[in-house]
Order: structure tokens, then sequence, then C-alpha cells
């Protein structure tokens, strides 16, 4: 396999250069590195108003080829995945890419034996288990489209995304062991199924021997279906614009939207940004504590590092079981080289008594990464000194389910990182800041603030939402003409580099002054006693509104008067009087979705006292901390 890593900060600043003036040749260049079936005739084409995008059009490929047979020869007997089970003293699995490949193809089979074609959809539903990545990628075989549901949401969630997409079959699992507590997931599909008139089979694979209910024509055992299916099967052919997989996530309207990526482009863009991000050598091991059924899994525990012939390890179970040091006990124990999460994981394991790290030998860890939401100078130091022991390059990774692979970060060891900056965009990004009037602040030797837009495709940007091109354009590309928005604020400094502040829809209006709540987060951050904070708007009679601030302490402090009197001291020292919270509520949580994201739609629920109707809040990671909040509200 041609490498496509970049090797000093100079080959970067080179191959950006190239990948602004002739984008086309710049990836190009990449994309031959790849199997395809039949070359592309045309690399790119593309109109950002209306939308559409397009990359490697006639190009004839199947991602599974890149990901597995191409590696069959040399890298045959490698270790493709490595999966830590959620108990210890279960047995790990370490699977080969030839033991990999065979899986997929046998799995394959099965798809296709219960009439699953080209283009269809198909529902995954299951816990973090080999077999997860099988069903991918067998869905990928045949040209099948995945949407993978991660599999800690609600029936009502999975119907919803069934019926989205009309997907014909759900794969899923009997139960799953999360920490101390097993789930039965058939069950919360059986309730799904009530609603989903396009599910015409189930495949249910059996984590536990528990007895299962299984529905008569219509519910199949993985293993049943397995020993009746063929060995080999050939690779689909696709279209590089053919669809992928399809993967929702929320929107500000509370219904979620299925990102719909394409075979060509998002191979390219997640093995070219997988590489160069994380610079791995021949027998690193490298972990992503991701979960699949987030895009952060799709591209960087299976596409990016599969195609690129890596060791990916898949971890089943939860960070704190069965205590706090899991994660670093699975380091020592995998020699885990390259470790990869994400900044609510870290702030949360930073809270543990050092005693969890220091009882793991960490010395086969060579580079750290992030990803998910800004991280605050506190964790970005605590990650780096006790785990990274000052040797390992972080890399705090910015990009969206949207972009498919990593827009903003360093490379590790090739490009210089700075502590809450995501820094330089990689090649083939082209990122400008907008103001205000929404005209693009130029590039000059001055820091600047304004909201991030990308002004040039790459290959691995979605190319609609499914079923709602008129939402993908509403959403991405009606704020400024002809460019993508992102949705986020960031600065920019003197040198070039990014640091992402946040969601720039949550500014409060206070007394006419605009102000980003995640400043004034940062604000109260500082304070030696806080942890974590959210800060919302509420209508204020006065001010139009005023500002409430979800507090959490650390275990051993006392919320006490004195306590909100100096966090509303830090904050007007540093932001400004005008951004004093009104209120300051002391939480043990704050609610948050799987990646981290505080889901910001609740508190303002709260704050505003229109608690009747929350939405769903059941793809929170903490729905229980809701009721929590809303007790000790203060009025
Ligand atoms: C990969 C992922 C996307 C949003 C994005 C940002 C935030 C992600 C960072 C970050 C600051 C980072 N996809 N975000 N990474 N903010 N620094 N390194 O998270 O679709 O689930 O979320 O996440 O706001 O727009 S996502």
């Amino acid at each position: 396999m041609e490498n496509l890593q970049l090797r000093t900060f100079a080959d970067y600043k080179k191959a950006y250069k190239k990948s602004t003036k002739d984008p086309e040749a710049f990836w190009e260049g990449i994309a031959d590195t790849f199997t395809w079936q039949k070359k592309w005739d045309k690399t790119l084409e593309w109109d950002f108003e209306k939308p559409e995008v397009k990359w490697f059009q006639g190009g004839k490929l199947n991602i599974t080829e890149n990901c597995l047979d191409r590696h069959l020869e040399k890298l045959g007997n490698k270790t493709a995945i490595i999966w830590e089970p959620n108990d210890p003293d279960e047995e790990s699995r370490y699977i080969s890419y030839r033991q990999l490949f065979v899986k997929v193809s046998r799995f394959a089979n099965v798809l296709k034996n219960n009439g699953i074609k080209k283009g269809d959809r198909v529902c995954l539903y299951m816990p973090m288990i080999p077999e997860l990545a099988i069903a991918m990628l067998a869905c990928a075989r045949i040209g099948a489209v995945h949407s993978i549901v991660f599999a800690g949401f609600s029936s009502a969630a999975i119907a919803r995304r069934i019926n989205d997409s009309e997907c014909k079959m759900l794969i899923t699992a009997n139960e799953v062991y999360r920490g101390a507590k097993k789930v039965n997931l058939k069950e919360i599909c059986d309730k799904a199924l009530e609603e989903t008139p396009s599910i015409e089979s189930v495949i249910v694979y059996r984590r536990t021997v528990e007895p299962t209910a299984m529905k008569d024509g219509r519910d199949k055992f993985w293993f049943d279906e397995l020993q009746k299916a063929e060995k080999d099967c050939p690779a689909e052919e696709m279209d590089a614009e053919d669809m992928l997989f399809i993967l929702y996530t929320s929107g500000s309207t509370g219904k979620p939207k299925g990102m719909v990526h394409t075979v060509g482009g998002y191979m390219v863009g997640t093995t070219y940004t997988f590489q160069n991000v994380f610079q791995l050598e021949k027998d690193d091991v490298y972990w992503c504590t991701a979960d699949i059924g987030w895009i952060t899994g799709h591209s960087y525990i299976i596409y990016g590092p599969l195609a690129s012939g890596a060791t990916t390890v898949m971890f089943e179970g939860v960070p704190s079981y069965p205590d706090y040091g899991r994660f670093w006990e699975i380091c020592e124990k995998l020699k885990v080289t390259h470790f990869y999460t994400a900044p609510t994981a870290i702030r949360s394991l930073a809270k543990q008594p050092l005693k969890f790290v220091e009882r793991h030998d960490l010395s086969s860890l060579k580079v750290l990464g992030s990803v998910g939401e800004p991280i605050n100078e506190e964790a970005w130091h605590w990650y780096n000194d006790n785990i990274g022991k000052g040797n390992c390059p972080v890399v705090d990774t910015w990009w969206q389910t949207e972009t498919g692979g990593i827009m903003i970060s360093p490379l590790a060891g090739i490009t210089p990182t700075r502590p809450t900056f995501a820094t330089l965009p990689l090649p083939g990004v082209q990122p400008v800041l907008m103001d205000e009037q929404g005209e693009e602040i130029p590039h000059t030797n001055e820091p600047v603030e304004g909201r991030l837009a990308i002004k040039f495709p790459w290959p691995s940007i979605a190319r609609t939402i499914y079923g709602d091109h008129d939402r993908y354009k509403e959403v991405y590309f009606s704020t400024f003409k002809g460019k993508y928005f992102t949705g986020d604020g960031a600065y920019r400094d003197a040198s070039g580099n990014y640091r992402i502040t946040g969601r720039v829809d949550d500014i409060v209006i206070v007394s006419g002054h605009n102000l980003g709540t995640a400043a004034i987060e940062n604000a109260i951050d500082e304070h030696e006693a806080v942890v974590e904070s959210a800060v919302v708007g509420y209508p204020h009679e006065v001010k139009g509104n005023a500002l409430y601030a979800y507090v959490i302490l650390y275990n051993d402090i006392e919320p006490s008067e004195e306590l909100i009197k100096e966090i509303r001291e830090i904050v007007a020292n540093t932001v400004g009087p005008i951004a004093k919270p009104e209120k300051i509520q002391f939480v043990s949580g704050l609610p948050k979705t799987r990646s981290g994201k505080i889901m910001r739609r609740i508190l303002r629920k709260i704050a505003s006292k229109d608690t009747e109707n929350l939405g769903d809040t059941s793809t929170l990671l903490n729905p229980e901390i809701v009721d929590e909040i809303m007790a000790d509200f203060k009025a």
C-alpha cells in the first residue's frame, strides 16, 4: 500500500500550498494510491449554491477492497481489530485482516440471502463488538447502505431513523454488557419494530446465552444464517458517488438529519486524514474510544484505519468499569500507541484520584488525540502531563459528521501543537472566518474572530441530507453565499492557528449585547472549584434575556453563596460585568450526548420554565440528570 504520510513541517506547507493552488491535482495524486476497478473520468464537479459536490465521477470501486482485499498479500496475518470486552476477565479477540475478510465475505452473503441488494438501507443497532464492524463492511461489500443507530438510543429513536430512510433490514444483538449492567437490545428493537413497516427481516447476534424472543418469519439468528451462507462474495462495483452510509446527527429543530456519505470521496478523505493526523508506524496499536454509532467511530475506528492497514482497537465497555482506571489498564495491556478520545471523557477521568492512572504503565503511548468539543486548558494539560507524560503530541482534531473526516488539526509530531487550539487546516481544507456582515475576514497577521466557513469542497463532505436536500441547502449553504457554513465560531491567531470557540447558535442577547456563552463558560471553568459549566439564556423582563449558569463543582467542594459571588466576579473580570450570570445552580452533571455535547435545548427550557415538553431526552448519555436539575431549579 502506498503511504500517504507527510513527514516534516515543510512537507505539510508544500502539500497545503499545492492543495489550494490545484486541489484537483492534489487529490488525484492521493486517490491514485487506492484500488479502483475503473479510474474516474472527472475529478471534481461542484457548485455550493445548488449545492452539489461530486468527486471522482465515473470511478468504480468498492471500499472493502481497499480496507481488506488489497492488504491480504502483505498484511493478511496482521491484526486488523483487537476487541476488548466489557468484562476484563473475558478474553480479548484478535482478528487478522484475512480473518476479517473471510467473516465479511460470508456475512455479506447472509445479507444477500435475505434479499438485500445494492442501494437497500440496513439499520445496525449493535453493541461495540467485532460483528458490528463485520456487518458494516458486509453492507459496503454488496453496496447496501448502512445506517448505524447508537445502541443506547430508545425504541422511538430507532423507529424514527428506520422510517426516515425506509430500511429493509435491522441487525442487532440480543443483549449488551455496559459496565455492571446488561441491556436487552432485542426488546428495545421489538418495540421499535411495531412501527417500522419497511423492515422485512431482523438478524440477531447472540452476545449472551439468554433466551431471546424471536418472531417467526422475520427474526433470524446470525449464526444460523452464517451456516447457510457461501464463503466467497465478490465486491459489488460501486460508483464513486454511490451512497456508502447514512448517519443521523441531531439538528437544532429536534428532527435528526440523515447525513449521506458516498464511497469514493469518503474513503480518500478519511484515509488521508487518518494517516497524516496520527502518523502511525508499522506495528502501532491505535485506539479510538468513540462508539461506532458516532461519525468518529465510522471514520476513525473502521474505515480510515482499515484502509490504512492499521491495527484498530474496539472497546465494548465504559471508562468507569470495573473502575476509573479501565482506559489506562487497556492501554497497558494492549500496548496502545495512539489513543484518541473526547474532552468529556478526559474531564471525567481527571476528576478521579491520580492513582487510577499511576497504577498503569503508559510508556507505549506516542500520540494522544481529542475530538468532539473544545478542550479546555485544564483538561489539555491534565491529558498532556498525566497521560502523555509530556512526551506525546496532543492532536486536537476539529471536524463534524458533515465533514466526514478531520479538517483542522495538528499532524502528530510534524506540525506544532498549542493548548486549546486545533491549529492548522489539513491539506485540501480551505477554512475562512466570516464577520458579522457576512464578509470574509482577510488573512493578515492580526488575530481575528468570526464564524467558521469552508470555501472549497473536500472529498469527504456529506453530499446531502437523506430525503431532504432543501434542508441541506438551508442549514449549510444559505448563511454565506457559495460557502459551507460549519455553525461554529473560531478565533485565528497571527500564525493562522484556529481555536474553535463553540457553536455560534449559543449566543444570547443580554440588554442588547451579543454574548457567546462559550466564553462565559470558559471564564467560569477557570475557578478552581469548578469542573464544568453550561450557560444559557432565558427571558428576562428588563434585560430581554438573562444568563443562567449550571455549574459542576469538584466532589469535595460544598456549594456556597461565597462561591456564587466568586464565579460572578471571575466572569465580570474576564468577559465583562454584563455577562455575569443572573442565576447560578450547582448540579452534579449536565445533560449530554454520547459525544460529550451539552444539550442546551434542554437547559434552555428548564431555565425558561418551559418544561412541559422537553422533547426526546432518551438519546442523552445521562437522562436521569434532567430530573435532578429540574428539582433544584432556581426560580
Ligand atoms: C467529530 C464530531 C461536530 C461539532 C463541531 C464542533 C464540535 C468537534 C471539536 C469540536 C472544538 C474540536 N462530529 N467539535 N471537534 N469543537 N474542538 N476538536 O464531533 O457532528 O458530532 O459534532 O462538534 O462544534 O461543529 S459531530
